[in-house]
């Protein structure tokens, strides 16, 4: 007898069911999708991460992908891992494609260690930009962190800073955390030692980048730990889609920075051409193939720029 024929209190509404891996890798599992990353559990234990070319702008996933953002963003993250490695592990175990896996994967897939993930999103910024200007406006403060008077959007910060948030569900806000929540959360040695490894790897990031022409002007981490408690940067690091890259020579404060990748398709996006209105709840229109190229293009430049590496 199920649920429904008994009357009994209802089955929760189940998880939907994942997208089948297209392709067989053998005893492989889908563990998570996120916006624009896939995660694949393997028969060894370790876990496969896709890379797609999906981008989101608006909170939206939109049409049509980027192609190759999915392995701009994996090399980006790979050559980042290189440049922090004296810094921390990270949880890259290995770049070839696993057997099996489809061949569409390549070069925007790898495998890495499974970890147990730190339940808080850890973000560092050294400049006053998206939810840290209302948060400043409003208080004086961002995360807890008393900043000087004067500030205006884009202004670079007296010293960076470590700006934790909650790690929401798909589809819902982080919220911000004091440090003292993030204590409580994670007991206050580890809670020092991720304020510590994000402020090193913000610090690291931005050096690198500011000296090619890129402002790192935040950045988020994901960490997670060993079972010897050892902990390892995971996720992507320091790619376009986990921090804001400004382009440094058009550096401006008083207002919004243009973002270094995602630029033509945001002013695209609420410009009279694509009639549509981030507040009207609908789903945005189609990219038009110029706006998909000139995305791709600028990826593409970033990965070159920062890694003075070309791309394929
Ligand atoms: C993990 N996330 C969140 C989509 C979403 N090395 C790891 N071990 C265990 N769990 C994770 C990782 C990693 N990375 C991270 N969910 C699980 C962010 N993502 C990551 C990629 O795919």
């Amino acid at each position: 007898m199920t649920a429904e024929t008994s009357g009994a209190i209802p089955e929760p509404i189940p998880e939907p069911i994942p997208e089948p891996i297209p392709g067989p890798i053998p005893g492989a599992s889908h563990v998570h999708s996120g916006k624009v990353r896939d995660l694949y559990a393997l028969a060894d234990g370790t876990l496969l991460m896709v890379a797609s070319d999906r981008i989101s702008a608006y909170d939206h996933v939109l049409a049509p992908p980027i192609p190759d953002k999915g392995a701009v963003l994996t090399r980006l993250s790979l050559w980042w891992f290189d440049q922090l490695a004296d810094l921390l592990p990270h949880h890259i175990v290995s770049t070839a494609l696993p057997a099996g896996a489809p061949a569409e994967w390549a070069g925007r897939a790898v495998v890495v260690e499974r970890l147990a993930m730190v339940p808080v999103e850890c973000v560092a910024r050294g400049y006053l930009a998206g939810s840290g200007v209302s948060a400043y406006e409003a208080s004086g403060e961002v995360c807890g962190v008393r900043l000087p008077a004067g500030l205006v959007e884009g202004s670079a910060l007296p010293a960076p800073i470590f700006t934790p948030t909650t790690k929401a569900a798909l589809g819902s806000h982080d919220e911000p955390m004091r440090y003292s929540e993030v204590e409580a959360q994670v007991g206050p040695e580890l809670a020092a030692e991720l304020r510590r490894i994000t402020l090193d790897v913000y610090r690291r990031g931005h050096e690198i980048a500011a000296a090619q022409g890129i402002i790192v002007a935040d950045t988020k981490i994901e960490i997670g730990r060993r079972a010897d408690g050892t902990l390892v940067l995971a996720d992507e690091v320091l790619t376009p889609d986990s921090s804001r890259f400004w382009p440094l020579d058009s550096w401006a404060p008083g207002g919004p920075q243009p973002s270094y990748d995602k630029q033509y398709v945001r002013d695209w996006l609420v410009s009279p051409a694509s009639g549509w209105d981030p507040a009207s709840g609908e789903s945005p229109p189609r990219l038009p193939d110029e706006v998909v190229a000139a995305t791709r293009k600028r990826y593409v430049e970033s990965y070159e720029r920062l890694t003075g590496e070309t791309f394929g």
